[in-house]
């Protein structure tokens, strides 16, 4: 029997970044990132893509819970950029965190920058991107921590565990794009095909080479750790006649639950059972799916990436790396429709956390703080001298509780560790500035302007904070998935309409919610989220819809230092850039 990683290699799928060296207890992993330029082809067209280490989607990092994990970036090219590990926690070493301008300067060309953190309390599919502009586009790869005790769930699969990383591939430039869209406040180009481990799938012009094919053997349990690092859009995923068991999603366990098919989005991870449980035709195949979940009126990628399980038979040896594909690819019949809502939540709302005495649910059952805000697009009146080719000759942006987030030309974690920060802190609005019926029909339709800044909220150490985010109906409602850095959070309630801050919380699940970095907050509803604010430091809230990002849908979150060391925020390594 083949290793690990020799069975990944003898694949071809994924190039895993080996640890290159690792001690006593507790081991050091360390691991070295190159960002550079690779010409990458796909649908017929040869691009220069950013890459680490010139793979597309980047290196696998694999650790152990517990580990001490350090990450030397080095930027060959001539951009800014930085890292992010998405749904780490980073306790006390926000300086690790990566999103630019948040809790870092970016790395400038040709400069270098060690992440340094430990991997505390955390077990499962993470993953890593770039926090710099778009450059997450091509930038991102899984963060696999294996646990110290067995999985809470049965059967154990096999190894190798099978990644599936869902992306967006751009015929053209990114960068182009998203200037593009700056510069005249429209909406960005979308994508021309979305990707599986980044392969487009034969569905899209010149694309039957590049379509992932994963090999399994009848009989056998496989772990998919199934990741989002599409820019824009949330998904759903089936693989024809097997049904998915998710046992984990953003690295926390969960109760097992069977379903036809996920949804997933950008942020999101969900690891799920699959069993090679059923009888195959003679192609010995069986086709997997990721399309949009839609919410948006905006243009969008509307195309299917799919990719297939090929059953393993007595040939396997012999037969070829890419075996012949059905001439017309068929879908998996229970790959939920573009629009579909209903499975949506169903889906969501099936999610529990595992809450046995080994991991238990710490949801803060009473909170000491409650921040209400809106989750908004907007149509900016257009600047005097400039051209707005945005909805009726306007720009678009976005908001929270009306506040478009500006980022700072210096880091917010530095400016705050310097007590520099003064009249920055607390002063984003707890709620909304004025209330209306936030999802009724073109709500002030006639004023959809936002104002720009950057606001925070700052909480002591140890506050039990709720958000409770809610969409509007700006524009038109939309699925927004939030994620929080520094802390995951639980998904205590949800719901469509308007937040009803006298009915609702007796719904909310104190019990067993959902244990989350990223939530998608339905569309033209609301979700409500609790956390332990336990980590000291400055950390970024915002949507994972890399669009709405830029336009402004994120808000700055202080904890302050608590009164023992141990819960003050490290002091910043040598190495952190400078502005
Ligand atoms: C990409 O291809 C172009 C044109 O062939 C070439 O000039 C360039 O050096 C290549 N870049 C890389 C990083 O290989
Ligand atoms: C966006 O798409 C349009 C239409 O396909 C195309 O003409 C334009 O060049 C694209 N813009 C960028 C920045 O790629
Ligand atoms: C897969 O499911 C489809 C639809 O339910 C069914 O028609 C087909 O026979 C199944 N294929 C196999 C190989 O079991
Ligand atoms: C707009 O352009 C005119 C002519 O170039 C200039 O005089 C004016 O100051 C500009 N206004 C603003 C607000 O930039
Ligand atoms: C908000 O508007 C929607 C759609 O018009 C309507 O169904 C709902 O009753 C309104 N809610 C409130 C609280 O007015
Ligand atoms: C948001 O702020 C803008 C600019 O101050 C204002 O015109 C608009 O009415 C505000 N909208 C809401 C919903 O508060
Ligand atoms: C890179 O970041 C530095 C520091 O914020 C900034 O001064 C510089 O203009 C940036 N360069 C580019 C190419 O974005
Ligand atoms: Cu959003």
């Amino acid at each position: 029997m083949e290793s690990f990683y020799q069975l990944l290699l003898l694949l071809g799928i994924f190039i895993v970044a080996l640890p290159m060296h690792s001690s006593s207890s507790p081991p050091t992993r360390l691991f070295q990132f190159n960002v550079e330029w690779r010409n990458v082809t796909r649908l017929c067209h040869t691009k220069s893509l950013l890459t680490v280490n010139g793979k597309f989607p980047g290196p696998t990092i694999i650790v152990h819970e517990g580990d001490n994990v350090q990450v030397k970036v080095n930027n060959r090219v001539p951009r800014n950029t930085t890292i992010h590990w998405h749904g780490i926690r980073q306790l006390r070493t926000g300086w690790a965190d990566g999103p630019a301008y948040i809790t870092q300067c970016p790395i400038g060309a040709g400069k270098s920058y060690t992440y340094k953190f430990t991997v505390i309390d955390q077990r499962g599919t993470l993953w890593w991107h770039a926090h710099f502009s778009w450059q997450r586009a091509s930038v991102y790869g899984a963060f696999i921590i294996y646990p110290r005790m067995p999985y809470p769930f049965s059967p154990t699969p096999v190894r190798p565990d099978i990644p599936i990383i869902f992306g967006e591939w751009w015929n053209g430039e990114v960068e182009a794009i998203e200037n593009d869209m700056m510069l005249y406040g429209r909406g960005p180009n979308s994508s021309d095909a979305y990707t599986i481990n980044g392969l487009p799938g034969p569905l899209y012009p010149c694309s039957n080479e590049d379509t992932f094919i994963q090999r399994v053997e009848p009989g056998k349990t496989y772990l998919l750790r199934i990741i989002n690092a599409a820019l824009n859009s949330e998904l759903f995923f089936a693989v024809a006649n097997h049904t998915l068991t998710v046992v984990e999603i953003d690295s926390v366990y969960t109760k097992p639950f069977e379903t036809s098919a996920i949804m997933i989005a950008p942020g999101q991870t969900t690891n799920v059972l699959l069993t090679a449980n059923q009888i195959p035709d003679s192609t010995n195949m069986f086709v997997m799916a990721a399309r949009p979940y839609l919410t948006s009126v905006f243009p969008f990628d509307n195309s299917i990436t799919i990719g297939f399980l090929k059953y393993k038979t007595s040939n396997f040896e012999k037969e070829k790396q890419t075996p012949k594909l059905p001439s017309v690819p068929p879908l998996p019949p229970n790959l939920p429709p573009m629009e579909d809502t209903g499975f949506a939540t169903h889906f969501l709302n099936g999610l529990r956390s595992l809450a046995s005495t080994e991991y238990p649910c710490r949801v803060p059952k009473k909170v000491d703080r409650q921040v209400i805000t809106t989750i908004s697009l907007n149509l900016q009146d257009c600047p005097p001298n400039q051209t707005c080719k945005g909805y009726r000759d306007k720009r678009f942006f976005a908001s929270m509780n009306n506040q478009s987030f500006v980022r700072p030309s210096m880091s917010l974690l530095e400016t705050h560790y310097k007590k520099l920060l003064a009249g920055l802190s607390s002063n984003f609005p707890g709620k909304p500035p004025h209330e209306f019926n936030y999802t009724g029909v073109d709500p002030l339709s006639e004023n959809m302007n936002t104002e720009f800044g950057t606001k925070l909220i700052e909480v002591p150490y140890g506050t039990r904070l709720e958000i409770v985010l809610q969409d509007t109906n700006f524009l038109n409602p939309e699925n927004h998935p939030i994620h929080v850095h520094g802390h995951n959070f639980f998904v205590v309630g949800s719901g469509f309409g308007n937040f009803d801050s006298s009915k609702d919380p007796s719904y909310y699940n104190l019990v067993d919610p959902p244990e989350r970095n990223t939530v998608a907050v339905p569309m033209g509803g609301w979700a409500a989220i609790r956390l332990n604010a336990d980590n000291p430091g400055v950390w970024f809230i915002h949507c994972h819809l890399e669009e709405h990002t830029t336009w402004g849908l994120a808000m700055g979150f202080i904890v302050k230092n608590g009164p023992k060391p141990s819960q003050c925020v490290l002091p910043p390594p040598s190495d952190l850039p400078a502005c």
